[in-house]
């Protein structure tokens, strides 16, 4: 992940046949699942970064609202969206197959609602969402109870068994980033550990596989450039 963040007035790079790319942004959760799911894949791509302060004019031909990820794939089918990006790349790139027939529609299901904890984060993260950090932590939790007992209730390490799946895999970005919360709140990050042993352990496992390693996120930088977004300036996404 070497590519500078491209901006105003720069030249979409050539693609390279044979070769898929995802354009992304290094710190953006949304991009770093699609990013995990093409390691666990095995699928080639290259990487284009955009800043999404100042967007290159061709993006919105790419993705109308200029957002990442947006993939292309090698026969130029372009997709945006994480979810429905790691659907499409699941379909087309079945192994190995991370969705168990078993699963699958619970698997879709917590998507769903993990896509409340998003918000939440979202939210707070962007300065939407004014409450103490012990508030929201509080409301998030709520939310993770289900998460918790999914994962005793399927008896596994992870969502996906004894390896990871895509809910493992697309739930994991915001995890990596909790840690970031307390930089940004100046404040300490109250978590009842103890409520949650499946979760714990889940996350622990989990931060231990290569792919995982390879694709982190450092909790610093992410405060970093929460700081620098909120600041309203210009932000310089290579040098955070
Ligand atoms: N629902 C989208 C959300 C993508 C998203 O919000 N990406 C952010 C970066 S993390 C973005 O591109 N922001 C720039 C903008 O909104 O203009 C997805 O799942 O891909």
């Amino acid at each position: 992940m070497s590519s500078l963040h491209l901006t105003t007035g720069s030249e979409k790079p050539a693609t390279i046949d044979g070769q898929a790319r995802l354009y992304s942004m290094k710190f953006c959760p949304f991009a770093q699942r699609i990013r995990l799911l093409l390691a666990v894949k095995k699928i080639p791509y290259d990487i284009v970064n955009i800043n999404l302060k100042k967007k290159p004019e061709w993006y919105f031909k790419i993705h109308s609202e200029g957002k990442v990820p947006a993939f292309v794939d090698v026969d130029g089918t372009v997709v945006v969206d994480s979810m429905i990006i790691a659907n499409y790349i699941e379909e087309k790139y079945p192994k190995p197959a991370l969705y168990h027939e078993t699963t699958k529609s619970r698997d879709l299901e917590l998507l769903t609602k993990y896509g409340m904890i998003i918000s939440i984060l979202s939210n707070c993260i962007h300065g939407n969402d004014k409450r103490p950090l012990d508030e929201v932590i509080s409301e998030i939790t709520s939310y993770m109870v289900e998460f918790e007992d999914e994962l005793a209730t399927r008896g596994t390490t992870f969502y996906g068994g004894n390896e990871p799946g895509m809910l493992d895999i697309l739930m994991w970005p915001w995890i990596e980033r909790a840690k970031a919360l307390p930089l940004i709140y100046k404040t300490p990050l109250n978590f009842e550990k103890e409520k949650f042993p499946h979760i714990v352990n889940w996350k622990d496992e989990m931060k231990k596989l290569p792919f995982i390693e390879n694709n982190a996120c450092s909790p610093e930088k992410f405060a970093k450039l929460i700081e620098l977004m909120r600041g309203g300036g210009e932000v310089d996404f290579d040098n955070i």
